[in-house]
């Protein structure tokens, strides 16, 4: 075996990788012919690649490092509790510190009564341990035909079988056998690529309605469950407006359904509140989580669950958990991430200094002739590139053309920002300063900028017909 480490050459790094290492979500013979970027290090918002470049993150990792990186007291705590507990199981009637005290925080923290965990080690595990969460709760409650789950085209709830089944990514869904039975897609509240001539608000009722037309359709006894992002992030960072959650609430408690707020990227301060339920005013029975729990230091999910569902299912033995639910080291870590976020007053922050500073800077790309549409909340944000401003045109070319230009020139520029298509995305660290977030946007202008001028050139700037 060939012995690497980061002071190896990148070239040799990457033939490596590119010979053994199948990378998620990705083409993998362009990749090996291109080579994938090396990440060395990180401390703060800033990454650091082989070459000795510096990287400004405007996508906390994906979506996750909610603190920053490099953080010696997360090192110290994971370290401390390998020494004392370095594994041991929830199963069998056993339990452990760092599984009990988070699991009080996450009841403080949580709204509601929302107030008992169930753990997994990602979001995808979370929301697989919700499908059979939602089903055996109708099954113990006397009513087993209630199994339909409905979710939303374009929604993002993870990449195993039940969990990308209840996604909404038809690209997935093509490939290895999804979506399992009893998952029902309705549209999702994106406005600008499907709103027509709709008003917003129009818009957010009439998309908001289309899960009472489901339920109706599906029947009323056979719907188990709603699940949704409070604001779609893998989907484009999609925003819905005013009037949609306000309506799937009202529908969800007019047919008694559960609701799932799939919290993985708005939970954890990234909507200026600890949940991004909270920001929306939704009412949730249960809430997955992962990502920001932990700031990525460690695989950690779960599903808070309501003090009602969870008595339903403790009232008989529930054949469902993970090698790893609960694990100590993860759930430690998590721990002393909530510990810091509280003492820094990161929500705070986000809430009263970074997210205006961002808006203002934001909304301000509106003004770039490749823009058509800004949005942001909390500390994520969205752009939507058109070939024509004011008319919410689509470009001519493929989907995403624009976007991955313009994802090029971020990345050339040594700034992260991703594209869903051809809507740009960002999802800082929630600690960033001021003088980062300006340092974000003009990297992400001169990005603007150059794929404008590349766009042109090579004639991409007309629009779909
Ligand atoms: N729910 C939501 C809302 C998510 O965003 C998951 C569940 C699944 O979590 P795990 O930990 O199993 O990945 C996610 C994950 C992207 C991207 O490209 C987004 C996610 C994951 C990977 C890539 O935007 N979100």
């Amino acid at each position: 075996m060939t012995l690497i480490s980061t002071n190896t050459p990148t070239a040799e790094l990457q033939a490596l990788d590119a010979a053994h290492h199948m990378h998620p979500f990705t083409t993998g013979a362009d990749l090996a012919r291109k080579g994938a970027r090396v990440i060395t290090r990180a401390e703060g918002c800033w990454l650091t690649d082989s070459e000795g470049e510096r990287i400004l993150d405007g996508m906390a990792g994906l979506w996750c490092v909610n603190v920053g990186y490099g953080r010696k007291e997360l090192a110290a705590a994971a370290a401390r509790q390998m020494e004392e507990l370095p594994y041991y199981n929830t199963f069998f009637q056993t339990t452990h510190v760092p599984a009990i005290q988070l699991s009080a925080r996450l009841a403080e923290l949580a709204p509601g009564d929302l107030n008992n965990v169930f753990y997994a080690s990602s979001g995808s595990e979370a929301n697989d341990t919700n499908i059979r969460l939602v089903r055996t709760y109708w099954e113990e409650k006397g009513q087993p035909e209630r199994k339909v789950i409905i979710s939303r085209w374009n929604a993002y709830h993870g990449s195993s079988v039940g969990s990308g089944s209840l996604g909404g990514m038809k690209g997935m869904h093509a490939q290895g056998g999804m979506p399992i039975p009893d998952i029902h897609h309705i549209d999702q509240p994106n406005w600008w690529a499907e709103g027509g001539d709709m008003t917003p608000e129009e818009f957010g009722l009439e998309r908001a309605r289309q899960l009472e037309q489901a339920i109706e359709e599906i029947g009323p006894e056979k719907v188990a469950a709603f699940i949704a992002e409070p604001v779609q992030g893998a989907g484009g960072v999609i925003i819905p407006p005013e009037t949609y959650w306000p309506e799937i609430q009202r529908i969800v408690d007019k047919y008694g359904i559960l609701l799932i707020a799939d919290e993985v990227i708005t939970g954890f301060g990234r909507t200026g509140n600890w949940f991004g339920s909270q920001t929306l005013n939704i009412k949730p029975h249960i809430m997955t989580i992962a990502k920001g729990l932990s700031s990525g230091y460690a695989p950690i999910g779960g599903s808070v669950v309501c003090d009602e569902v969870a008595a339903v299912i403790g009232s008989d033995e529930f054949n469902h958990g993970y090698t790893y639910s609960g694990h100590p080291v993860a759930a430690a870590i998590a721990l002393e991430n909530l510990r810091i976020m509280e003492e820094e007053g990161v929500v705070e922050h986000v809430r009263d200094v970074a997210h205006p500073h961002l808006a203002e800077r934001w909304h301000a790309l509106g003004d770039h002739p490749l823009v058509g549409e800004t949005k942001l909340i909390g500390m994520m944000g969205s752009l939507a590139l058109t070939p024509e401003k004011g008319s919410r045109a689509r470009f001519a070319a493929d989907a995403g053309t624009a976007g991955y230009i313009t994802r090029e020139r971020c990345f050339a520029n040594n700034v992260i920002m991703r594209h869903v298509y051809d809507r740009m995305i960002i999802s800082p660290p929630l600690v960033m300063t001021t003088d980062e977030i300006d340092i974000l946007i003009d990297r992400a202008t001169l990005a603007l900028d150059e794929a404008y001028a590349q766009l042109k050139s090579d004639g991409l700037l007309k629009k779909a017909s």
